[in-house]
């Protein structure tokens, strides 16, 4: 199995993160990206690739072209303001107030497209987001081609950036970007499968109202886990993406034995739904030692996770998105992917 990684995604260096009423260095750092490789390198998996830059067409098919432009001038338009932390936003459009107002100063525009307030935009973050997405496509490129399975080594990850607001340590929704770039070469319906702690919010939202995307997401409970407001069992998609949205909130401490079962019914879903693509929104914070997660995964039982992926008969494309037990992110994504290879009858 291949997989995509590019140099660029170290370029986001953020030395900010809002956690616990204090700036602490963010839990999604570039290390991660180190422990990943150096797992990858040592195992018999295959080579890694980097993928040739696709521009920003893909990118405006599923983001804002306005929150587009706001990211790429948000550093710089910050600076000018007289800033000197990295830009971190303070105020939103929250209920009470006008949403059909984009402020014209840099502060009312970062509240204006952000959905929480960890995650710093600092210098580079646009450009490692860009190369986040890049990464993305040649994974899935590389798919299409072959027909075989690829590992997309995406940082920044993806999953809560919707269609124009950022948050979650994510800008640009790199499995949504790809899925859309399946379709737009020719397949029907593309199942994402999300197994990050976290709910994807912001993939459920891109394509909400669309049955030619499945989005599938297995998660902490948001009544206790961020982020919160999205995630509920009773967001099914609307309009013609009736039936095309399925949320599994689970609480807490939830064993393994009960995810597995939980993903065996995602499973049946997609086969349910006759997608012809899979992505899995790989996120390894569901492991037993993560530092803002709940769940329970064993190094070891992230094989069995690979191997299940595999039994779903699927061209595939994993994308990496959350994963901060940063000593053991390494070898739980190369189990997955070594499971998955395994799982291939
Ligand atoms: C991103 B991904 C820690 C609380 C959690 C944001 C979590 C973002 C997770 N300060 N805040 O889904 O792994
Ligand atoms: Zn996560």
């Amino acid at each position: 199995m291949l997989t995509f990684y590019s140099e660029d995604s170290r370029l986001r260096q953020a030395r900010t993160e809002l956690h616990d009423g204090a700036l602490v260095t963010p839990f999604e750092c570039p290390e991660r990206l180190d422990l990943v490789l150096k797992q990858i390198r040592q195992s018999e998996l295959g080579d890694i690739r980097a993928p040739k830059t696709y521009g920003l067409a893909p990118v405006l098919a599923v983001h804002d072209e306005d929150y587009v432009s706001f990211l790429a001038n948000c550093w710089k338009e910050w600076g000018a303001a007289g800033h000197d932390g990295e830009a971190i936003p303070n105020i939103w459009p929250a209920r009470t107030m006008r949403g059909d107002r984009i402020p014209r100063s840099i502060s009312g525009q970062l509240g204006y497209y952000a959905l929480a307030a960890e995650t710093s935009i600092s210098e580079g973050t646009f450009e490692a987001a860009m190369a986040s997405k890049d990464v993305a496509l040649g994974a899935l490129e590389h798919t299409l081609q072959s027909g075989e399975p690829s590992f997309g080594l995406c940082r920044p990850p993806g999953h809560h950036a919707a269609f124009d607001q950022f948050g979650g340590y994510c800008f640009f929704n790199n499995a949504a970007v790809a899925a859309q770039r399946a379709l737009d070469a020719g397949k029907r319906r593309v199942a994402i499968l999300d197994v990050d702690f976290h709910h994807g919010n912001g993939t459920q939202q891109i394509f909400y109202e669309r049955d030619d995307v499945l989005f599938i997401s297995l998660h902490g409970d948001p009544e206790v886990t961020f982020p919160y407001y999205l995630g509920y069992a009773d967001e099914t998609g609307r309009g013609s993406g009736e039936g095309f949205n399925v949320n599994y909130p689970l609480p807490p401490g939830t064993t393994v034995d009960t995810w597995m079962a939980t993903l065996d019914n995602a499973l049946t879903k997609i086969k349910e739904a006759q997608c012809d693509m899979l992505i899995v929104s790989l996120g390894v914070d569901i492991f037993e030692g993560d530092p803002i997660s709940a769940f329970t995964f064993t190094s070891g039982d992230f094989s069995l996770l690979g191997q299940r992926l595999a039994q779903a008969s699927l061209p595939t494309v994993l994308l990496m998105e959350g994963g901060y037990a940063v000593d053991d992110i390494g070898v739980n994504v190369v189990n997955v992917l070594q499971g998955f290879k395994q799982g291939i009858s």
